[in-house]
């Protein structure tokens, strides 16, 4: 058997190697380069959260702009309009389409809203394979979101943008539509709601608390055991927060309350005003960016009756 001396040292190579694996991802949280650009599609993964109570916080506040529900493809005559309805598995993909306003027309004129003319999410029916993409608009209206390689299953699609036209400024439309990817789909399991989610060596603790609908969420960031003071503005915002909801897929997406400060950076206490309006469980994706570096917290909570 493995009596061959190289075998041996090869062997123990590989073993030796575990330790050091574990160690870069404790400190990749801390400033290191990262040749994923923070634009790019998140690649959250499953499997990272640890269960851990969720504590009251105090006082709640509403934000109307978060209950959007986004499931349809037609909102206040606006709409979603694309004419792929497949999309390739295990490669990257381009996905064309135009929002079209109560004219019929397309729209080319968008509010900037986060930085970004129109935010772009992609979720698989398990609430699997998050993405977040700002799609690049052509001059007649096109966009063009270059999605990460999806697996096989159906997904939604969802665009996010506020409309020039004055009469809608203040009013964020959602629109939707879902996509086939071809091949054999295996439904994963929603995670059981968690408390914590540690990513890229930084964990992410959230409490919560429900008020009719309304919740106020507190997410604090540590690294190692200590806060995390060196969050970097991320679309005008120290975090961003999309949930989905498990069953039909509704989308929230909230950005915290406190105002980022050109002075210092954010962290480690974030909070969000949120409205997720319907019980059940919201599969959420947390996005903060340390040291030009974004990184996506994942984690499953329960809005209760
Ligand atoms: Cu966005």
């Amino acid at each position: 058997m493995a009596t061959d001396p190289r075998a041996l040292a090869r062997r123990w190579a590989m073993l030796s190697c575990v330790p050091v694996l574990l160690l870069a991802a404790i400190v990749a949280c801390d400033p290191s380069p990262d040749p994923r650009p923070a634009d790019g599609p998140a690649g959250a993964q499953r499997g990272a959260a640890a269960a851990a109570p969720v504590a009251p916080a105090a006082a709640v506040a509403t934000d109307p702009s978060a209950g959007d529900r986004g499931l349809a493809a037609e909102q206040d005559g606006y709409r979603l309009d694309a004419a792929t309805t497949e999309l390739p598995a295990g490669r990257a993909a381009g996905y064309s389409f135009t929002i079209t306003g109560p004219d019929g027309r397309p729209v080319t004129d968008f509010e900037v809203h986060q930085t970004k003319k129109l935010h772009f999410y992609a979720i698989r029916s398990d609430l699997t394979g998050f993405q977040h993409l700002h799609p690049e608009m052509a001059a007649d209206g096109t966009w063009t979101a270059d999605l990460a390689a999806l697996t096989p299953g159906t997904w939604r699609l969802y665009a996010s943008f506020l409309p020039s036209s004055t009469a809608r400024r203040s009013t964020e439309i959602v629109l939707s539509r879902t996509v086939t990817v071809p091949g054999t789909s295996t439904a994963v399991p929603l995670p059981a709601p968690a408390g914590t989610a540690t990513v890229d060596g930084c964990t992410v603790a959230l409490t919560s608390e429900p008020t009719a609908g309304a919740y106020r969420l507190t997410a604090t960031v540590t690294r190692d055991g200590r806060p995390v003071t060196d969050l970097q503005p991320y679309l005008d915002s120290y975090a961003h927060l999309t949930a989905f909801h498990e069953g039909d897929q509704a989308l929230a997406h909230l950005h915290p309350a406190d105002k980022v400060d050109a002075d210092h950076g954010g962290g480690p206490v974030l909070t969000f005003h949120a409205m997720l309006p319907k019980t059940g469980n919201w599969r959420v994706f947390l996005q903060f960016q340390t040291a030009g570096r974004l990184h996506t917290a994942e984690l499953t909570l329960n809005v209760a009756a």
